[in-house]
């Protein structure tokens, strides 16, 4: 085994591991993978009692993917992609867990996970060039490298709402759903929450409660995800595809199998603008938001004709045209927060057990011990579900003590918005990377975190065969890429509206303020930003 990473005299003191992965999700797994390969020690400390991150935690009523399941799994093993038969377009969340279990099983992964492992602090050692993580029950580990695999959409949030925690009935985070069956039949049963996670929610819970009541802040656009099963000979062409569907994941945009239509909106006539509307709404998943005309969510005239399009079906599916006016957004287009993929998501207003309670007219005093009371009546509910979403992109570094060099907080670094260079490394914080951290390309997660991963690994190999054992962003290169991720996120009519794109949660102190959290641009310009820093020998990071 080359110990490349222990071998400088100055820094000789006994490491417990090489490297430290925070996280069993999709990318601690793939990195755990890799750098076995170059040989190294790794331990993946992860909060839960077994892998899949995201998958693991999320295990509400109606979770599954929004991306086409065969574009969003592991794309690394030829052999792994001819094992595995997705059953459906669009996996539920039990299918994707079982999934992921399954990758965990054929490499061997757990060996080198501890699970039940919550991280509280982690800390630089300039001295000794080494980092000490620490667990909520005291256990200290110290290793070279720390790696966070902790995701940007995995720090729930409850509302800062009175007598949050009175509640007598059962209540639940979605993120923290419990691991056996919640049945509603009978059952009174209020939502919180109308992102992705409610809408899903609340088209599951509707089938079965006695009653549903759905409390909206801010409706959003959604879209329909035309999920189907996948029969034998789509499943064979699926297998026989996988080569070419990955090419195309990373030309596109955001590595979604769909990429913007170079046409302009206003390039068609109105007739063949409605016609491919039409046909958009029509077709499964992203591409009417992530395929659309080139210009939608950049030029507002361009917007306002899909976001029209859209309130135009909502009208035609929702009966009451009050209820539908209340579930057509008003403060932002279409597409400039995330868009929800729905299964007659809107056709739920129509049953007579369901109620929509608007809380911007009623907002909500207080949960109290029997249900939900608003400024204009009390309700009585046996199951309260908080699908109020994440303190996301920044939200789960920022519940680690993490400290860099001289004892410097991330949270104080970043208290005015993230800086990092290409999402991966943060100056003063040296040996730490990150896989899906503030600052990369989001886009379809797994392409990402591929490719992070492997980027990371690269420069991980780089630094134990050239015998450095410290790694540290220099600040002019993190000046440069936060100005261009600035520069790139400017014009972008999301950047402009409040949602978790922005880093904006009302349910978190100093997060009520948009910043740029996200790389903006093209995933295939993100690629080539950072290959170009590894071919040309990581001239931007200082490396000792
Ligand atoms: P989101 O998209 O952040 O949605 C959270 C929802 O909860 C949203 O409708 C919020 O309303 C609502 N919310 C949050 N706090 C409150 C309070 N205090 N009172 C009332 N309503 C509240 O999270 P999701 O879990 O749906 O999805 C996150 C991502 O995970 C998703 O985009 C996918 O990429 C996967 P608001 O709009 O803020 O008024």
């Amino acid at each position: 085994m080359n110990t490349a990473l222990e071998a400088q005299p100055a820094t000789a003191a006994v490491l417990d591991h090489d490297v430290i992965i925070i996280g069993a999700g999709m990318s601690g797994m793939y990195q755990l993978l890799r750098l076995r390969q170059l040989g190294l020690r790794v331990l993946v400390l992860e909060a839960g009692s077994g892998v899949g991150g995201t998958w693991y935690w999320n295990r509400y009523p109606g979770a599954r993917f929004d991306s086409e399941s065969y574009s969003y799994g592991y794309s690394f093993s030829a052999e792994l992609l001819q094992e595995w038969n997705w059953s459906e377009h669009f996996a539920p969340q039990a299918e994707t867990l079982r999934y992921i279990d399954f990758v965990a099983d054929k490499f061997d992964l757990r060996r080198d996970i501890q699970f039940h492992s919550r991280v509280v602090s982690a800390h630089y050692d300039d001295a000794t060039r080494r980092w000490t993580t620490t667990l909520e029950n005291g256990e200290r580990h110290t290793s070279r490298l720390l790696i966070t695999a902790i995701g940007p959409l995995s720090a729930p949030t409850l509302p800062r709402i009175e007598g949050v925690g009175s509640f007598a009935g059962a209540a639940y985070h979605t993120a923290r759903w419990p691991h056996e069956k919640v049945d509603f039949t009978g059952k009174r049963v209020a939502v919180i929450g109308t992102g992705s996670t409610g809408v899903q929610t609340i088209q599951e819970v509707a089938k079965t409660a006695a009653q549903l009541t759905v409390f909206q802040r801010n409706p959003n656009w959604c879209a329909p995800l035309h999920n189907g099963p996948i029969d034998a000979a789509a499943q064979a062409e699926i297998k026989a595809n996988y080569p070419a569907m990955f090419a195309r994941c990373r030309e596109t945009f955001a590595c979604f199998l769909h990429t913007p239509d170079p046409r302009g909106t206003f390039e068609v006539s109105p007739a063949e603008r409605e016609a491919f509307f039409e046909k958009l709404y029509a077709e499964r998943g992203f591409g009417i938001w992530q395929g659309n005309f080139r210009d939608i969510l950049t030029d507002r005239a361009a917007n306002a004709e899909i976001t029209e399009f859209v309130a135009r079906k909502i009208r035609e599916r929702v009966r009451d045209p009050a209820v539908a006016e209340k579930l057509i957004p008003k403060n932002h287009g279409f597409g400039t927060r995330r868009v929800p993929l729905e299964t007659r998501y809107y056709e739920v207003y129509n049953h007579p057990n369901v109620l929509l309670v608007d809380i911007n007219e009623t907002p909500i005093e207080r949960i109290t011990e029997t249900g939900i009371k608003t400024t204009d009546r009390a309700y009585d509910f046996d199951i309260i579900i908080y699908a109020t979403g994440f303190d996301a992109i920044t939200g789960s570094f920022d519940r680690i003590d993490i400290r860099g060099s001289d004892g410097q907080r991330l949270k104080d670094t970043w208290s005015a918005g993230p800086q990092t260079f290409m999402g991966v490394l943060v100056e003063g914080f040296p040996n730490m990377f990150m896989l899906m951290g503030p600052h990369t390309a989001l886009g379809n997660i797994p392409r990402s975190i591929e490719y992070n991963v492997d980027w990371v690994t690269d420069i991980v190999a780089y630094m134990q065969t050239h015998g450095l054992t410290r790694a540290d962003a220099r600040p002019e290169a993190v000046q440069a890429w936060t100005s261009h991720v600035k520069a790139v996120g400017t014009g972008l009519l999301s950047n402009e509206i409040s949602s978790w794109f922005t880093g904006v949660n009302s349910n978190v102190e100093g997060k009520q303020t948009r910043i740029i959290a996200r790389y903006s641009g093209s995933a295939p310009a993100y690629r080539a930003w950072c290959d170009d820093v590894a071919a040309r020998g990581y001239q931007e990071i200082a490396l000792a």
